[in-house]
């Protein structure tokens, strides 16, 4: 099947309510592909390089100490469609118009506590990928239930 990744991060309030196996089953169970994961405490540094383009905005300062209040999981996967499929499965930018079933819409309210994030193209999950991990942290390995997930 296709090897596209998308970038997956479970932001700090996430971590800190316990939400991390709830987000990571929704991707295992649809039958994506695992192929990267860690805590990052991440730097300012890292936080502008990751939302360049929000760099300039009004809610920047608010979002960047929000991202550095602790620990966020960082993952990749892999898989068929996986960067598009996986916006889905998070939900809107904005909870509150985010339909129930998605990770947002059944786990969050406000946006600036919205509990995950999720590459928007396959471009900036390349991007993302590469900002977040090194190739050596990156695991190629071979799904045996594939057959079951892909015809
Ligand atoms: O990709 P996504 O996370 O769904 O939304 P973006 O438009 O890229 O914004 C990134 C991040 O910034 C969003 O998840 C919450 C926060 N944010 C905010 O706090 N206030 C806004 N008006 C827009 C975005
Ligand atoms: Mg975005």
């Amino acid at each position: 099947p296709d090897a596209e990744r998308t970038f997956i991060a479970v932001k700090p309030d996430g971590v800190q309510r316990g939400l991390i196996s709830n987000i990571l089953s929704r991707f295992e169970q649809r039958g994506f592909k695992l192929v990267g994961i860690k805590l990052v405490t991440p730097t300012e540094n890292l936080l502008k390089q990751h939302y360049a383009e929000h760099v300039e905005k009004s809610f920047f300062p608010k979002m960047l100490s929000y991202m550095m209040s602790g620990p966020i999981l960082a993952t990749v996967w892999e898989g068929k469609d996986v960067v598009k499929q996986g916006r889905a499965i998070l939900g809107a930018t904005n909870p509150l118009n985010s339909a129930p079933g998605t990770i947002r819409g059944d786990l969050a309210i406000d946006m600036g506590r919205n509990v995950v994030h999720g590459s928007d193209s396959v471009e900036s999950a390349e991007r993302e990928i590469n900002l977040w991990f090194k190739k050596e942290e990156l695991i190629d390995w071979k799904l045996n239930q594939l057959a079951w997930i892909y015809e």
